[in-house]
């Protein structure tokens, strides 16, 4: 359940594309001082990468989803006179701190956890060779050159995970916002009705030594870890919060018992994620103007005693309380600070790309279909309709191995080969 303006969005489907790479030149010489018909096409140049840069200044992926596909540019043709064509430009895309990167199976590829950082979601293809630098290969005679490649294909799962040092959570309208606003610089929305709190509000808080974030989430409910209420789609933003800070309304006549809510609030987090319950957490106990002189909290005392958790009473809207429970907050998350660094995701090591290379041939009817990364880039490349690039292409296929392998998987003159989607005719030189 949504509301139509709420922009706070924290899941993001992408899908990227690399630019291609520029085609290379074949081009010629005609200066009087190189004899004539040199060959001198330049390369083209590389397609551009669609990167992911995490920046401090975006609050959500509200922006990213609106857009879903990102394509980076292409890189340009080469020219004459050996001229490299200009490589494609990079492809950005801006998101927030604490954005985790899932590939198309799930796995975690890339966690941005601080400024600046990125991590390529698809590489540019490679531009083709001009005839210039081809000819260092097929000597003087080189009168072709080679398609660029095409720039990756990917699906990305973006969800963000805020980065802050305190969590507030609360049952809805224990005064969460009001707290987060009175002690940071955070300017939430306040009412008095459940769920006026749509998306997390990260707020810096100043403390004596040192500035620390504290986030502000959805009034959480009983079986909010299986989905009820609203405070589920946010769990998420407490699982890299060092610090929890329990919230309770414990003004009388609302009918509520905050011995009961901390214990929803403690189990709720802790089958969520049960790291959770290890966490350092301290107890709040807000709406204390509204106890006459006569209540006291000793239940509640003796439970968090119980349960080794410091209890603060304060009023978030009196402001009484707020410097204690500020100063204990600053300690805390120092201490966490020194402890570790940021509770990340579990990034899997991504190796550079490597397709494929193994070169293999199956029979599907009558055509014999050729696969390996290499060899099917190397068609990719050719420019099918030059005879000279088709002439290379044949030697270095056969260079390769590929004649010999399709021979041996019974291919005979006239059969048809399927490479990359190209078709070709097989012809064996020792056939009479
Ligand atoms: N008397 C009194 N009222 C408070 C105090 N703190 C908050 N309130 C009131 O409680 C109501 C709810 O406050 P919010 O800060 O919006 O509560 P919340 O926990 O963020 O609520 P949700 O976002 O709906 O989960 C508002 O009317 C506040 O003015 C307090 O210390 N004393
Ligand atoms: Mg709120």
């Amino acid at each position: 359940m949504k509301k139509k303006n709420n922009t706070f969005v924290d899941q993001a489907l992408i899908s990227v594309e690399g630019g291609g790479g520029g085609s290379g030149c074949a081009g010629f010489h005609h200066q009087k001082y190189l004899k004539k018909g040199t060959p001198l096409g330049g390369d083209g140049g590389d397609g551009g990468n669609v990167v992911v840069v995490a920046k401090q200044s975006r609050n959500s992926l509200h922006e990213v989803s609106k857009k879903h596909s990102w394509k980076a540019k292409n890189g340009s043709a080469g020219g004459l006179e050996g001229m490299k064509g200009a490589r494609g430009r990079d492809l950005e895309v801006f998101v927030p701190l604490g954005t985790v990167v899932y590939d198309e199976s799930g796995s975690v590829v890339a966690d941005l956890v601080d400024g600046e950082q990125r991590f390529v979601l698809a590489r540019g293809g490679r531009g083709g060779r001009g005839n210039l630098s081809l000819s260092r290969e097929v000597g003087k005679g080189a009168e072709f050159a080679e398609k660029g490649e095409a720039g990756q294909k990917r699906n990305y799962l973006l969800e963000l995970k805020v980065l802050a040092d305190v969590a507030i959570v609360g049952f809805p309208n224990s005064g969460k916002s009001t707290l987060l606003s009175r002690i940071s610089n955070a300017k939430p929305r306040i009412a008095d009705f459940p769920f006026t709190t749509l998306g997390p509000h990260l707020g810096v808080v100043e403390g004596v030594e040192m500035e620390f974030v504290a986030v502000d989430l959805p009034g959480l409910i009983e079986g909010a870890h299986e989905g009820k209420g609203m405070g589920h789609d946010f769990l998420k933003h407490v699982e890299r919060a060092p610090v929890i800070l329990y919230l309770l309304d414990v003004s009388p006549d609302t009918g509520r018992n905050p011995i009961h809510e901390l214990e929803i609030l403690v189990n709720e987090l802790s089958m969520y994620m049960p790291e959770l319950s290890e966490r350092k957490a301290l107890v709040v106990a807000n709406k204390t103007d509204l106890l006459s002189a006569d209540e006291t909290l000793s239940d509640l005392e003796e439970e968090c005693e119980k349960r080794e958790l410091r209890l603060f009473l304060i009023s978030a809207l009196e402001n009484r309380g707020l410097n204690e429970l500020k100063s204990e907050l600053e300690r805390i998350v120092m201490g966490e600070r020194k402890q570790r660094k940021t509770i990340g995701e579990e990034v899997r090591i991504v190796l550079p790309e490597r397709e494929n290379d193994i070169l293999d041939i199956e029979r599907s009817g009558d055509v014999f279909v050729v696969t390996g990364g290499f060899v099917e880039r190397l068609v990719l490349k050719t420019d099918l309709n030059s005879p000279d690039a088709v002439k290379y292409l044949v030697g270095k296929l056969k260079k390769l191995g590929v004649d010999e392998l399709l021979k041996s998987h019974g291919a005979k003159s006239g059969d048809q080969v399927s490479i990359a989607g190209y078709l070709f005719e097989y012809h064996d030189d020792e056939e009479i």
